[in-house]
């Protein structure tokens, strides 16, 4: 019985492993949301997936912009944003596949090349519908899926005392 527990305990752990390891990505890494950080540099090292989250951190001398297109992106037009956010720490979800781009709202920082663009390629080919669309509600994926370890962890050893 104990072994019957633990293999299907592996397997929970790998699907739910799978289902919660959706990854924060603090934008311009320790440098965060400044002027002086190459995004361009820190994106090259990053894969967006869908159900990632970004992490806008910066000063009050800062917002975020986001664009609705490539050419608003490219001439720094910030007339037209889709959304804006100004707290300092916001969380954007990357929701489904495609292009989103994001500038400072402060006059002129986007022209210093404040602004980054991020690619969202769809998550794990692997995953079933089913799966997919149940994982909607996986907001705070990054901490829900520390939870889960730690309980999986502890049945695990749960059943190999038994
Ligand atoms: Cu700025």
């Amino acid at each position: 019985m104990g072994r019957k527990n633990t293999i299907f305990l592996a397997l929970v752990v790998t699907l739910i492993t799978k289902e919660t390891m959706a990854e924060q990505h603090v934008v311009g890494g320790s440098q965060g949301w400044d002027e002086s950080t190459d995004f361009n540099s820190w994106v090259s090292g990053q894969t967006f997936k869908v159900g990632d989250q970004l992490v806008f951190k910066y000063s009050s001398l800062h917002s975020v912009v986001e664009l609705g297109s490539e050419s608003e992106y490219k001439n720094c037009d910030l007339g037209n944003a889709v959304n804006s956010m100004s707290s300092g720490n916001d969380v954007v979800k990357l929701n489904k596949p495609g292009t989103r781009y994001f500038a400072c709202g402060t006059m002129g920082h986007c022209d210093q090349g404040m602004k980054v663009k991020i690619t969202t390629v769809s998550g794990s080919e692997t995953s079933s519908p089913a799966s997919s669309s149940s994982s909607s509600s996986n907001s705070s994926s990054a901490s829900q899926c520390l939870v889960y370890l730690v309980l999986i962890v502890g049945l695990l050893i749960a059943s190999l005392l038994n």
